[in-house]
């Protein structure tokens, strides 16, 4: 695997999660791929469990890891051609990406939307320059408009904690106060759409998700509704694809309780983090029986190390 974006660059989601659940039971087994080999993880947003995670499953994998928040830390990146940089950007990404792929095997890439122009965020600008000119294998810690890792993360938890072949899963909507991007619940629908699991994903009218990502799905209005005998319940926030990058008036009584979960089949809950409690996610919920956060959080270093181990062996 040279690129990893997207579920449309895994050739077998089922045998890619199962790997993961392997490296799961065997962490350090594969500890010669990643020997003398470094993994680059660039950082233009915050972030917690994929920082972690990825370096965890790449030091479990022998390998050495740098990580440059650019953000703070780097060169301030100038990202149009042919422009004058005689304003406040200080290096062009043609550069920096082609000089960080001098220094490692692997690059990472956090690269959230600005949610301010739509073409720009869709078509991946900065995501896709940073792959065009790093010449190095890339692997998305979140995009503009997607989040593999967690996706792959989402569905090893769901492989390894069903109790029939085919599970229901709901994507549901919950409340926010700022815009956030649709890169976790494009990334799970087109995962889940592929995935083994009747998929329904439930939003108030409004939220509609690009169908790019949602083909196949099942899309319901009426929470409840959507709720019914599900296995597994997928929490997450999202701005308005159109218009876009907005927060639509109404809603705070999508926020999942208890009482809500009295419809489903004892349904476990998930969620990407960081959330927002009692806002997104009731305290009731987070801390009781039926949230399974921590463990899903707890597999993203699984499903790094499927990843980075299939890149490691196509070097
Ligand atoms: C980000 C998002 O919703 O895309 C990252 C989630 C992994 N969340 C926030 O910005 C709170
Ligand atoms: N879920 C997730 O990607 O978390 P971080 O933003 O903390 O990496």
């Amino acid at each position: 695997m040279k690129l990893f974006t997207s579920v449309h660059d895994v050739t077998n989601i089922n045998a890619l999660a199962a790997e993961a659940l392997q490296l799961k039971q065997n962490p350090y087994g594969h500890q010669h791929l990643g020997e003398n080999k470094t993994l680059g993880l660039v950082f233009l947003n915050p972030s917690l469990r994929t920082r972690m995670s990825t370096q965890k499953a790449a030091l479990n994998l022998g390998m050495n890891v740098m990580v440059l928040n650019m953000d703070k830390e780097g060169w301030a990146l100038e990202l149009q051609d042919g422009v004058v940089m005689n304003g406040s950007t200080v290096e062009h990404i043609r550069e920096a990406a082609a000089v960080l792929g001098q220094y490692v095997d692997i690059i990472g890439v956090r690269s959230f939307p600005g949610l301010k122009n739509r073409e720009e965020d869709y078509n991946e600008e900065i995501f896709n320059k940073f792959v065009k000119y790093c010449g190095v294998p890339v692997v998305s810690l979140e995009s503009a408009t997607r989040h593999p890792l967690q996706s792959l993360a989402d569905l090893v938890t769901i492989t390894e904690l069903k109790t029939k072949p085919r599970p229901k899963v709901v994507l549901t909507w919950a409340p926010h106060i700022k815009p956030l991007p649709q890169a976790v619940p494009n990334s799970f629908a087109e995962w889940m759409c592929k995935a083994d699991v009747d998929f329904t994903i439930a939003h108030p009218k409004g939220y509609e998700l690009s169908t790019d990502f949602t083909n196949g799905a099942t899309i319901i209005h009426n929470q409840d509704e959507a709720l019914a005998d599900a296995d597994f319940i997928y929490v997450k926030n999202w701005s308005a694809f159109e218009p876009y990058g907005k927060i639509l008036p109404g809603n705070d009584d999508w926020m999942l309780t208890n009482e809500k979960l009295r419809v489903t089949n004892d349904a476990k809950v998930m969620h990407c983090l960081p959330v927002r409690r009692n806002l997104e996610l009731s305290d009731e919920i987070l801390d009781g029986p039926s949230s399974i956060v921590v463990h899903e959080a707890g597999n993203r270093v699984w499903a790094a190390q499927a990843v980075l181990k299939q890149m490691l062996e196509s070097l």
